[in-house]
């Protein structure tokens, strides 16, 4: 075999090794709460590259598996997952990546800037735990926007225990929105339905068709109710949301059957199961009919997550291919010296940098708009930007990753390198969360709302580019875009009107 082995790449800090990320919480954050987190982010990093990478490696390795029956005949659903998967949720926890985004002790944006930041650091060493960490995030965030933190039992308890630092006690939550008629269309195929127990509590009956992380201990889900003589509202107004226990005190199942776990292209480190529900107790959450606009407050941040998650995968295999590039000799020079070879990473570079830029600006919208710091006008562009930002970095990240593992050559493609695996994972981020062409269409739906949002996010693109010196250099260029996406907002405008008569109009998009 001679002597010689190829040099491996270099995992190194990954907040250290970011100065982008450095200069933007500098320029966004106060002074003192930029020490203290920069502080706390060397520190994890040092953490992911010393103890939390190989845990998701592991994770990957020993993947979940189901087991539906004992060896009696006894059904069992026992789901096994390994202990790094385990260990990766309860880091999650000790460090805060939820918790930290509503510690009411901390500024608003402070908080949502510093949990941004550590799920991006973390996301490439997770093992995927960044799944139920989403998930999470958007259940409290939905119980909290509900209104029934403090004001409904359940919904309070699962708040405190989702947002609890003790690894042993935290909760997790899933998401469960998706059924065999459609993922996209969620009205149209939603077939679950919700029988009325008592009060506020319903016995549901349906089949979930995609139910990731399903170790988790809540899931808000969507069902129809059916009244007493069987009938149910068909379409969105017909969708309630509720909330329920996936396994009682004793771990047993809700009512609930694992009927297999999915065989993925990527996501392997992940249990996605199929789920039937035979009478799962849950508890309604939204009002009657509202379950789709309650559930979207999940949605608008487990798409920021998504997004966060796309970018992280395209600034790791970076990282990973710079540092390869100064180890990696090839006819004679470094690759780090071929121009051809820099051009490559230099263009990878410019592509992440802008959507890295995205999720901050969504990042800072979040927390300015939790905090009341934030104006109606950042509430618009925020539920702007984070179609646009999932629907782009989502789409992007793939063929950004494709051309990172190329800069190894054969190596990128061996799976003892664990390189492929970042390619694997990030097909799933256009995906899941809402495909490109969905997500496409809520940036039309995000149109319809109060503000002109069009005129705003020209007006914030303007701030930057005047704070960057680059407003004359561009003026042309955003002008013409700016035409045209106000051209097309205002046939939408007369293309709704015509819907709401009854009378046809013709859309040139
Ligand atoms: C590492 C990161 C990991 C991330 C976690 C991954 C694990 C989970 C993986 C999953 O994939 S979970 C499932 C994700 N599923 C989707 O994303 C569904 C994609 N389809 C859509 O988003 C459709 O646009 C939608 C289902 C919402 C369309 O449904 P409808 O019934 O046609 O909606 P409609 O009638 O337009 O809107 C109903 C209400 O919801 C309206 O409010 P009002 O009644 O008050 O007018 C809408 O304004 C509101 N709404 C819809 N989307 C919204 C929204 N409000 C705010 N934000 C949005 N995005
Ligand atoms: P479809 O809706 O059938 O879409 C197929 C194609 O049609 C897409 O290209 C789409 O863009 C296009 N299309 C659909 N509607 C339109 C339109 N109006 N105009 C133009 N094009 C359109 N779901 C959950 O609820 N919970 C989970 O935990 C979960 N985990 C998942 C894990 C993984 C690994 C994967 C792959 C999926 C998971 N999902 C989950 C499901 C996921 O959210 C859906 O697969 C996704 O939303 C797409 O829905 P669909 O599969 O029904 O595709």
């Amino acid at each position: 075999t001679g002597g010689f082995a190829q040099p491996a790449p270099v995992l190194r800090n990954p907040y250290r090794d970011d100065p982008l990320l450095d200069r933007v919480l500098k320029r966004l954050l106060p002074r003192a709460d930029y020490d203290k987190i920069s502080h706390d982010l060397s520190k994890f990093g040092d953490r992911i590259v010393s103890e939390i990478d190989e845990l998701g490696r592991q994770a990957e390795l020993n993947q979940p598996r189901l087991e539906p029956y004992d060896a009696w005949g006894n059904r069992v659903d026992n789901l096994i997952v390994c202990k790094e998967w385990n260990r990766l949720k309860e880091i999650c926890a000790e460090e805060g990546l939820i918790s930290i985004g509503y510690d009411e002790k901390v500024d608003g944006l402070t908080r949502r800037l510093q949990q941004v930041a550590k799920l991006y650091l973390f996301s490439p060493s997770a093992g995927l735990s960044t799944c139920p960490m989403a998930m999470t995030d958007g259940c409290i965030k939905t119980l909290k926007t509900l209104g029934l933190y403090d004001n409904h039992r359940f919904s309070t308890e699962t708040v405190n225990r989702l947002v609890s630092r003790d690894g042993k006690k935290a909760w997790t939550s899933g998401q469960w929105m998706t059924e065999k008629k459609g993922g996209s269309d969620v009205a149209g195929g939603c077939d679950t339905y919700a029988v009325q127990e008592k009060e506020n509590f319903y016995r549901l009956y349906g089949y979930k068709w995609f139910s990731s992380a399903i170790d988790a201990d809540v899931a808000l889900t969507l069902a129809r109710i059916v009244d007493k003589q069987g009938n149910a509202v068909e379409g969105t107004r017909g969708l309630s949301l509720f909330l329920l226990r996936i396994k009682d005190d004793n771990g047993h199942l809700n009512g609930i059957q694992m009927i297999k776990l999915k065989n993925k292209l990527g996501t392997k480190q992940l249990p996605t199961a199929e789920l039937l529900l035979d009478g799962a107790q849950a508890e309604i959450v939204s009002d009657p009919g509202r379950g789709v606009a309650g559930i979207a407050n999940m949605l608008n941040i487990t798409r920021i997550h998504n997004s966060i998650a796309s970018v992280a995968g395209m600034r790791r295999i970076i990282s990973l291919a710079r540092d390869y590039s100064t180890r990696r000799t090839v006819f004679g020079r470094l690759q780090a010296d071929w121009p051809l070879h820099t051009a490559t990473l230099a263009k990878m570079e410019v592509e992440t940098r802008g959507c890295f830029l995205l999720i901050f600006e969504s990042a800072r919208l979040l927390g300015m708009t939790e905090s009341k710091q934030g104006t109606s006008e950042d509430s618009a562009l925020l539920r702007l930007v984070t179609p646009i930002v999932k629907l782009y970095a989502g789409k992007q990240c793939v063929p950004l990753i494709s051309e990172g593992i190329e800069c190894f050559g054969g190596q990128g493609y061996i799976e003892d390198t664990g390189l492929p695996s970042i390619l694997r994972d990030a097909q799933v981020t256009p995906i899941w969360e809402g495909t490109t062409n969905v997500l496409s269409l809520d940036v039309l739906r995000a149109f319809s709302g109060k503000e002109d949002v069009v005129s705003l996010f020209y007006k914030r693109i303007n701030e930057l580019l005047a704070n960057a010196g680059k407003v004359s250099e561009l003026k042309d260029v955003i002008a013409k875009v700016e035409n045209g996406l106000k051209q097309l907002q205002s046939q939408l405008g007369k293309a709704t009107q015509a819907a709401k008569s009854g009378s046809g109009v013709h859309v040139d998009a």
